[in-house]
């Protein structure tokens, strides 16, 4: 491809489709080679978790790619969690104040079919069956397996890596020169089981809610999807004492933990057993890159600059603000890509480092402090602060998911706020006892009004 307005996108999974669907919007012609097979030929093979958490920034994006309301149409409101303690009756905690402050759960394989339909409105050229295999950068060629030709050699400009956490493009930059990568393995995994809709047709348990059964060091959790099944996820340590896949082996060994410690859950799931030995145990893990491109010639994002822990529900959320950031970085004009791609860089790398750390911490919150006492007191003083501040101090959490504001900047304000909520309940059990006058000065002194619009 001769042509200087053509760019060539690898994956066309979450961020890729979303991409191409910007960069055509804005005069680019774009390609996008896809490993797997055309999802309306062949149904939606991609693994992973069945349904994600949509939240502003990932909305945002889909608004800009003209894809919101048909995304939206077919998404489950999710109004705040419900924590599902061992014995005691579930209960809701609202994520924003009210129902302008959700989150949407959504099918990623019709998301992914609404991307890939309108990329090729757009005029994107998708090529499936088509695995990057190696690149000679230097050339400007691409080598492709497809069903017909092992090795399908195609001419390239620019490269775009978007082919996620296990990137091939990502290795193929490394053999030319060091991206300082690393992945830190989490050494927890995941499995996913289905509550399929009651006899009566319906959700068996509330539809608009993430819900999450906490306990200690391991936790479930469900999310709805719209032909009103939820989508179980349990995650448990990979090794050690029980409970642990290494411990929890098969079928039976599932339901016994499930009599023990998810027993409201139990009764939902009826083919537990088959959904346990079926389904593949899932890796967790954080990939840290130190250069995301390769001159002009190939950047990276999405999964393949920054995969992260899902605790945060934001990967898909931040890899599509990764898309719009990169096509603000590409005007069709552009003429010195080696700039735009370090400029993309610079702007994204401190963010995805800030929502890669807040993922993990928020791990330990969900799965051991969310049902805690201190915890509810200092949330129930956060929610107070939000409403005699606002603008001013905004949950760690709505500022994450509720806005645009950068992440690396909810992760500085979000450390101050922690800071006066541990100390300021400190020593009280109610909020009746909180020195107001103290918290007033301190947040006036340590939190600037924001503009978040
Ligand atoms: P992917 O979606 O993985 O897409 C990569 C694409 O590249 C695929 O289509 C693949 O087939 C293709 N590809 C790979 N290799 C090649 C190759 N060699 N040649 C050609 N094509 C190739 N995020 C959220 O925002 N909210 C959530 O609630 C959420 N929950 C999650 C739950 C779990 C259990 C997990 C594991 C992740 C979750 N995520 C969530 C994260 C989210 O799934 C990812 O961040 C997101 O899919 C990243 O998008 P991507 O386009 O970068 O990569
Ligand atoms: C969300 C897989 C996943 C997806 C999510 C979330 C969680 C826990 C998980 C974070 C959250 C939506 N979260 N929920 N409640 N508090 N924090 O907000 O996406 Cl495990």
């Amino acid at each position: 491809m001769g042509s200087e307005r053509h760019l060539t996108l690898i994956g066309a999974g979450l961020a890729g489709a979303l991409l191409a669907i910007l960069l055509a919007k804005q005069g680019w012609r774009v390609q996008v080679f896809e490993r797997r097979g055309d999802p309306r030929i062949d149904g939606y093979a991609g693994g992973r978790s069945i349904n994600l958490a949509l939240t502003e920034r990932g909305l945002d994006a889909l608004r800009r790619a003209g894809t919101a309301e048909q995304v939206l149409s077919q998404a489950v409101m999710m109004r705040g969690r419900m924590v599902h303690p061992l014995g005691e009756p579930a209960h809701l905690q609202r994520y924003g104040r009210d129902d302008s402050e959700v989150i949407w759960s959504i099918s990623r394989g019709d998301l992914n079919l609404t991307l890939i339909n309108a990329a090729e409105a757009a005029g994107v050229d998708i090529l499936f069956d088509h695995s990057l295999e190696s690149v000679d950068f230097d050339a400007g060629i691409a080598v492709f397996k497809t069903p017909e030709n092992p090795q399908r050699r195609h001419a390239f400009n620019t490269l775009i890596g978007c082919d996620g956490a296990g990137s091939t493009l990502r290795a193929e930059m490394e053999k030319v020169a060091p991206l300082g990568s690393r992945t830190e393995w989490l050494g927890h995994g995941y499995k996913e089981l289905e509550i399929p809709p009651g006899f009566d047709g319906d959700f068996q348990i509330e539809p608009n809610a993430l819900h999450i059964w906490p306990r200690g060091r391991y936790m479930c959790i469900a999310l709805p999807n719209d032909e009103r099944t939820f989508t179980v996820t349990l995650f448990l340590p990979n090794e050690g004492e029980a409970p642990s896949f290494a411990t929890v082996k098969n079928g039976a060994d599932a339901r016994a933990l499930f009599e023990r410690e998810f027993p409201d859950a139990l009764p939902l799931i009826p083919r537990l057993e088959a959904d346990f030995e079926h389904n593949p145990v899932g890796i967790l893990g954080t990939l840290y890159l130190q250069r995301w491109h390769l001159h002009g010639r190939a950047v990276l994002l999405g999964d393949a600059a920054h995969a992260m822990v899902p605790f945060h529900g934001q990967g898909m959320n931040c890899a599509f603000e990764d898309c719009v950031a990169l096509a603000a970085h590409l005007p069709v004009d552009v003429k010195d890509f080696a700039s735009a791609f370090a400029a993309f860089e610079a702007e994204r790398a401190p963010n995805a480092l800030a929502i890669q750390q807040m993922a993990l911490e928020n791990y330990l919150e969900m799965r051991d402090h969310v049902d805690d006492a201190d915890y509810q007191l200092q949330r129930a003083l956060e929610l107070e602060l939000a409403r005699r501040y606002p603008g001013q101090f905004i949950p760690r959490y709505s500022m994450v998911s509720f806005t645009r504001l950068p992440y690396a900047l909810a992760q500085s304000r979000g450390r101050v706020q922690r800071e006066l909520l541990v100390e300021a309940t400190q020593h009280i059990d109610t909020l009746d006892a909180v020195d107001w006058d103290w918290l007033d000065a301190q947040i006036h002194t340590r939190l600037p009004p924001l503009e978040t619009r």
